[in-house]
């Protein structure tokens, strides 16, 4: 892991210093992730299912994902065969994963709000779910029926009437019964969640599907889920005829801490992130010298001792992945918010009020015992969150996520006839007299008053 000493240099809280403290972003560590450049190979593909469905999502499942598939909707048998077959103590942890999560989606929820702007004029917010959504579940690599219960729940608490998952068919074992399905560990979520609509596509063909629809599969309005650069792209090119929840990109953990701080604990903690993907981040923003070099002994010992030290050794000797040494808190809060990470642990004195502090971030986790992986499965915070810096100006999947929130206008005749002249008024100053027009036309062609 390499270091970046930002100490001196930055003015930070300095009279006349920018935004932010003066923290420069191209200084923090980040991982290219270039949507550009896989939307050309993404293009054909989804322009194919658009062309022939069913029969392009079994041709690229072949290419793919090397299987050889008759359909892409998983019956409904292997959806209860692969509940009956997870075992109990996975089955406890996503009740009490999906439990947790209700909790706090489900406060989430809004209310209508009417708001009387003048006598006989209202104007109420309606908020009302999407009708049908699409939930896309990667594979491969990543098997996450986590991030079932974390796009499904929201959309549930949300009012979601439609719900259908799309995840990438498996190579089992040679005869199996789970060849050319999704990972059985996915379907048994989805089956706990009540949701029976499942699809085995995945890539950006599985993201095409659902836009365009296919024999098998109605059309969605919004996608959400994450997925890799191909997925993003996809997500990025049929956007508009699709809605998005954002181009997640590869998973991240910042960590501010101080002297206090356990080493142990920060690199355990940075390790978990970097486990993810060769393209996670894991950086910690540090004043204290000592932390730093423990932390840096600490993943010595601990990424030895792990299944997956390869990836996670490239991950934390990628130049997205780094050690930031601040001059003190107050510009460690500073470099924390220029980098706006996913994920954003604080290890510090008082972690409370510091963490209070903190602009951006997509989940922030406060103290010696809110690790992220905590977050990810079983705190009851959604685990999908803005990556790539969007933190500072995004949010993680909510309930809000799949609602859209409807005006509705309603004046009485009076009502109207008391603000008719400021309507008239303005249309004459956008040169648009056909809009006054349509108030005149109620009032014998004139304005009232
Ligand atoms: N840390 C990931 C979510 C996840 N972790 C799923 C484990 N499984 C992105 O927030
Ligand atoms: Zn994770």
């Amino acid at each position: 892991i390499s270091r970046i000493d930002l100490r001196g240099s930055v003015p930070s809280g300095a009279p006349g210093a920018p935004e932010g403290g003066g923290i420069d972003r191209d200084l923090l560590p980040r991982a290219e992730f270039d949507v550009e450049a896989a939307l050309e190979k993404v293009r054909p593909i989804c322009d194919d299912v658009r062309h022939r469905g069913t029969a392009a999502l079994i041709h690229y499942g072949k290419r793919f994902d090397g299987c050889e598939l008759e359909r892409i909707r998983v019956p409904v048998e292997a959806l209860r065969r692969a509940l009956a077959e997870l075992s109990p103590k996975v089955r406890e942890a996503l009740e009490e994963s999906v439990r947790r999560a209700r909790l706090v989606h489900r406060a989430q929820r809004r209310t209508d709000s009417e708001v009387r702007v003048v006598p006989g004029g209202t104007v109420t917010e309606r908020w009302v779910p999407v009708e049908r959504v699409g939930l896309y579940v990667p594979g491969g690599q990543a098997v996450y029926p986590s991030s079932v219960v974390m796009n499904v729940v929201p959309a549930q608490e949300a009012g979601v009437q439609s719900l259908a998952v799309s995840s990438p068919p498996q190579q089992a074992t040679e005869g199996s019964y789970w060849t050319g399905l999704p990972h059985p560990t996915i379907l048994a979520a989805c089956e706990l969640l009540g949701v029976s609509e499942v699809y085995a596509a995945g890539g950006a063909q599985a993201i095409a599907m659902f836009a365009y629809g296919t024999e098998e599969c109605r059309p969605a309005q919004l996608v959400t889920g994450p997925g890799n650069v191909y997925v993003a792209a996809a997500k990025r090119l049929l956007k508009g005829r699709i809605g998005i929840d954002a181009e997640a990109g590869p998973t991240e953990i910042a960590v501010l801490a101080d002297h206090t701080a356990d080493a142990v604990h920060v690199a355990a903690d940075l390790i978990s992130q970097a486990e993810h993907d060769t393209l996670a981040a894991a950086v910690l923003v540090t004043p204290s010298e000592a932390l730093a070099e423990a932390v840096e002994a600490e993943l010595k010992t601990q990424v030895a001792a792990t299944r997956h030290q390869e990836r996670i050794t490239e991950a934390l000797a990628g130049r997205q992945s780094g050690i930031v040494l601040v001059d003190d808190l107050e510009q460690g809060l500073a470099v924390v918010d220029a980098y706006a990470a996913e994920h954003l642990e604080i290890q510090t004195e008082d972690a409370a009020a510091v963490a209070a502090r903190v602009r951006n971030a997509g989940a922030v986790f406060v103290g010696a015992f809110a690790p992220v992986s905590l977050g990810d499965y079983c705190a009851g915070s959604n685990h999908v969150l803005p990556t790539g810096g969007c933190a500072c100006h995004s949010s993680g999947l909510s309930v809000q996520s799949f609602l859209r929130g409807i005006h509705v206008v309603d004046y009485s005749r009076d009502a109207l006839a008391e603000v008719a002249h400021h309507v008239v008024a303005l249309a004459e100053a956008e040169d648009l007299p056909a809009h006054g027009a349509a108030l005149k036309a109620r009032f014998d062609w004139k304005v009232p008053r």
